[in-house]
């Protein structure tokens, strides 16, 4: 039997959260290991319910992740995404067959009256993944970016039609006001032995799930360890530097610290960054320089071990 004390909660959002999620089941017991998954990517497409960043983390638990792209399924066809071309239809994102029957049959699920946490748990169970991969919430949160060319765009607009290419000037978290976190995510939070804050885009990754109501204040006093999403002011994946710039800061991961302040404990960084050790002392929070690229199961595992050492030192 776990004690809720043993657990390990992880917040992600799609592949950096996905990496780590994987290298931390290789080494803490299934019912340890709860992850939290960022669902303000979610939308509709087709009329389907799409939940990217549930869907990344849980292909790769599952072992079934595309390693090229990080995101949607390995050894995919596109057969229906073809016959949208010849219709003329919609083709800025890309559904391949495999990931299609994920989407369908959650959107049944859905219609039918089932919660995202109850299809996602259905999901693990069916795909055969023991540890527990949740959303932030059951109810719609829509990440919006507002942009200085289109005004407001959902995130996928942003991130996939528009290429990240339009600058940004703002982001909010639709419907974060009335929504509330998944049952039992702040108390599991509140109950459990460390916190991990993936490699993911801190503005439109993470801040969502610390937005919704009682998780900040659940993460106080916590021991909260997040790894950089940042190697020497450069992205490992996607849009998070450019939008520190935009948004008026540094892209470093420096700047991703100070991001975090007021609930962080340790931050782990690249060997790139080790000349930023001195200021986060300074900042208040405990550095652990390494390194971060997870480029294979073996490196997931290291970082996931060491984030788990690095924990427990600041545990004692
Ligand atoms: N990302 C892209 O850059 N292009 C795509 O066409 C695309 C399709 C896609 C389909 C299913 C899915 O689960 C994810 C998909 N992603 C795609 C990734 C996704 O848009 C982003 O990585 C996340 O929302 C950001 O974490």
């Amino acid at each position: 039997m776990t004690n809720s004390r043993n657990k390990v909660v992880l917040l992600a959002g799609g592949v950096g959260g996905a990496k780590i999620a994987e290298g931390l089941s290789q080494i803490i017991p299934d019912d340890q290991l709860i992850i939290y998954v960022n669902t303000g990517d979610d939308f509709q497409h087709f009329g389907l319910e799409i939940s990217p960043d549930l869907d990344t983390v849980t292909y790769m638990m599952a072992g079934l992740s595309n390693p090229d792209t990080g995101w949607g399924r390995a050894e995919e066809t596109w057969n229906a995404l073809k016959t949208i071309e010849l219709l003329d239809g919609p083709m800025w994102f890309n559904l391949g067959d495999k990931d299609l029957g994920n989407h369908l049959e959650r959107t049944r699920l859905k219609n039918k009256g089932f919660k995202l946490s109850e299809v996602s748990q259905l999901f693990c169970e069916k795909y055969g993944i023991r540890q527990k991969i949740l959303p932030m919430s059951d109810d719609q949160i829509q990440t919006m970016i507002h942009t200085v060319e289109f005004g407001f765009l959902s995130f996928q607009e942003y991130f996939v039609k528009q290429r990240c290419e339009p600058v940004i000037d703002g982001i909010k978290f639709r419907g974060i006001g009335k929504a509330q976190p998944v049952n039992g995510m702040v108390e599991t939070i509140k109950s459990s032995k460390f916190v991990i804050i993936a490699p993911s885009n801190p503005w439109v990754s993470i801040d969502p799930i610390i937005a919704m109501k009682g998780v900040r204040s659940a993460l106080k006093n916590k021991t909260i360890v997040a790894i950089s999403p940042i190697i020497g002011g450069k992205p490992v994946k996607g849009p998070v530097c450019k939008m520190y710039r935009e948004l008026g800061y540094e892209a470093s991961a420096l700047s991703v610290v100070k991001h975090y302040q007021g609930f962080l404990r340790g931050f782990i960084l690249d060997h790139a960054d080790s000349n930023f050790e001195s200021e986060i002392i300074i900042n208040g929070i405990i550095p652990y320089v390494t390194n971060t690229i997870m480029h294979d199961k073996n490196s997931r595992r290291k970082l996931a071990q060491e984030t788990l050492d690095f924990c427990g030192r600041l545990n004692q």
